[in-house]
């Protein structure tokens, strides 16, 4: 689909330093060869997040979790064959993180795609951001593979890195520019963890904000304002961010249905962005929640196109839930209606045992024309749970109840000096609600 001259190159062959520069400059192939369908008009997408790669790097428990991740992704891997893998956000935990090496797990984490030649396009999550990690440290690894789609496209100081798009095209024939995209993937930085080198006057690390940032949000009316204009047509299109938005959050109070929005909710209430900050932008603990991603909120279902929008962080969700009516607690009702979705814990790290895997999202020319997308899990053991097709008549249409099940694992229970520590419980005090 791209040129993988420089891969396909023995490199072996090659003495190591050529090696390094073969793979850090030698094409850039993947980059400039455009997303397109497959021939049987298909575009598939594998989401792996909350991969929480390099935990307790100083003990046996954290590397043996690294390797139970990547056997994950590559089960899921044998059995799926995406056009695109998506890393949406927490592919490591960066506060265990040590300065002179805290990025080298995206090695270990980016070589089942490597190996089958797969391209992928990250989002970065809050604990992507700590004292000796961020989202440049990790997109500056990232850059050293041609396969890596990840890039940077809002510069403000406040942006996040991960902000970007990607068309995709109906085939190989069309370059950038020749064609109009059949359909664009959107990525969003949440941010939120800790600024990187920085601590305030107590020594203490200075926490992020952990929404989309407002600059980035007019980047994104702008952008798809202004690709609607030279292409003279909505082009659909899905989304990533890390964190979910309050909207997923309120949509939950009012009851997920196991049979309409099929899933594992275990994590009741989640936690949405801008959780434990104050409206005033203040975040010492004081607050619950600040509404902070109002505007993003707005414009997700603002801008027309928009099918989904995948989310990943509280790892003991995996509903979708399609977004089309005022729910309770938010004072606004979606413009255009957006289905919004979890995926599925996929890594060993992290916080809980449910069950690994990653939700595949599968595009057909066809669906795109009535703005429609199938969607399931494919878990670590081969099983798909959750099938759902997020057409029009999703949210009524029943299916199977998912199972709740979780992962046996010798090598996951842990009592030492764990860092798995769950979201804090999140209630709205009495002077947010709305
Ligand atoms: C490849 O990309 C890197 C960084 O994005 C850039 O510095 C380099 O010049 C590019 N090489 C080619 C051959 O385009
Ligand atoms: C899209 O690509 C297919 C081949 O994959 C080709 O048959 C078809 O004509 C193309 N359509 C357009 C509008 O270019
Ligand atoms: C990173 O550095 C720390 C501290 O020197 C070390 O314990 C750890 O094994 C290193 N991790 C990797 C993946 O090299
Ligand atoms: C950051 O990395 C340095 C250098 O390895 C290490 O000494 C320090 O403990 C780390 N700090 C934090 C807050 O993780
Ligand atoms: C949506 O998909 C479900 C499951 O395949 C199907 O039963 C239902 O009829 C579909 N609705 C529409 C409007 O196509
Ligand atoms: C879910 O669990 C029930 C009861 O244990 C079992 O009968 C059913 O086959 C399971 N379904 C799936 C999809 O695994
Ligand atoms: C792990 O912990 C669970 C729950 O405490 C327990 O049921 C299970 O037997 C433990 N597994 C091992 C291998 O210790
Ligand atoms: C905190 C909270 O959820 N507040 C309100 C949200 O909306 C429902 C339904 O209107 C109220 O019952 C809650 O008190």
């Amino acid at each position: 689909m791209y040129s993988l001259v420089f891969v396909g190159l023995a490199l072996v062959t090659l003495p190591v330093g050529v090696m390094t520069l073969a793979k850090r400059y030698a094409i850039n192939s993947s980059q400039s060869a455009p997303l397109v369908f497959n021939e049987d008009g298909t575009f598939q997408i594998s989401i792996f997040e909350d991969l929480h790669f390099g935990e307790n790097a100083w003990d046996q428990w954290g590397p043996q979790q690294d390797i139970n991740s990547v056997k994950v992704i590559n089960q899921v891997l044998d059995k799926e064959s995406p056009e695109l893998v998506v890393l949406n956000g927490d592919l490591i935990t960066g506060e265990n993180g040590f300065l002179e090496n805290s990025t080298v797990y995206l090695d270990q984490i980016v070589q089942p795609l490597v190996d089958r030649q797969l391209t992928w396009a990250s989002t970065y999550g809050n604990h992507d951001y700590d004292f000796n990690i961020s989202g440049e440290a990790i997109l500056a690894r990232e850059r050293q593979y041609v396969q890596s789609r990840t890039t940077k496209m809002v510069y403000g100081q406040h942006a996040g890195t991960s902000n970007y798009y990607l068309p995709v095209y109906n085939s190989s024939a069309c370059t950038y520019g020749g064609c109009t995209p059949l359909l664009l993937l959107w990525f969003f930085d949440s941010r939120g963890g800790f600024l990187y080198q920085q601590k305030d006057a107590e020594g203490q690390r200075v926490g992020q904000p952990n929404w989309v940032d407002t600059s980035v949000v007019d980047w994104f009316v702008q952008s798809s304002a202004q690709l609607t204009e030279t292409y003279n047509k909505v082009i659909p299109s899905l989304a990533f961010v890390h964190i979910p938005t309050f909207a997923s959050y309120a949509f939950q109070r009012e009851g997920v249905d196991p049979r309409l929005e099929p899933g594992v909710n275990d994590d009741e209430p989640l936690a949405p962005q801008a959780q434990g900050w104050c409206a005033d932008g203040t975040n010492d603990g004081s607050c619950e929640y600040g509404g902070q991603d109002v505007p993003f909120m707005e414009a997700i279902s603002g801008v027309p196109g928009v099918i989904a929008l995948f989310s990943g962080h509280d790892h003991g969700d995996t509903w979708c839930t399609k977004w089309d009516s005022r729910l309770p607690n938010m004072t606004f009702a979606p413009e255009h209606k957006v289905n919004l979705c979890f995926g599925q814990h996929s890594g060993y790290g992290g916080y809980g045992n449910w069950e690994r895997g990653s939700r595949q999202v599968l595009v057909t020319k066809e669906g795109l024309t009535r703005l429609e997308v199938d969607t399931w899990i494919r878990l670590e053991s081969g099983n798909i749970i959750g099938s759902v097709s997020l057409n029009g008549t999703y949210g009524e249409d029943e299916y199977p109840k998912t199972n709740d099940t979780m992962t046996h694992c010798p090598t996951c229970n842990y009592t030492a000096t764990s860092v798995r520590t769950k979201h804090k419980p999140f209630r709205i005090p009495e002077e947010n609600k709305k």
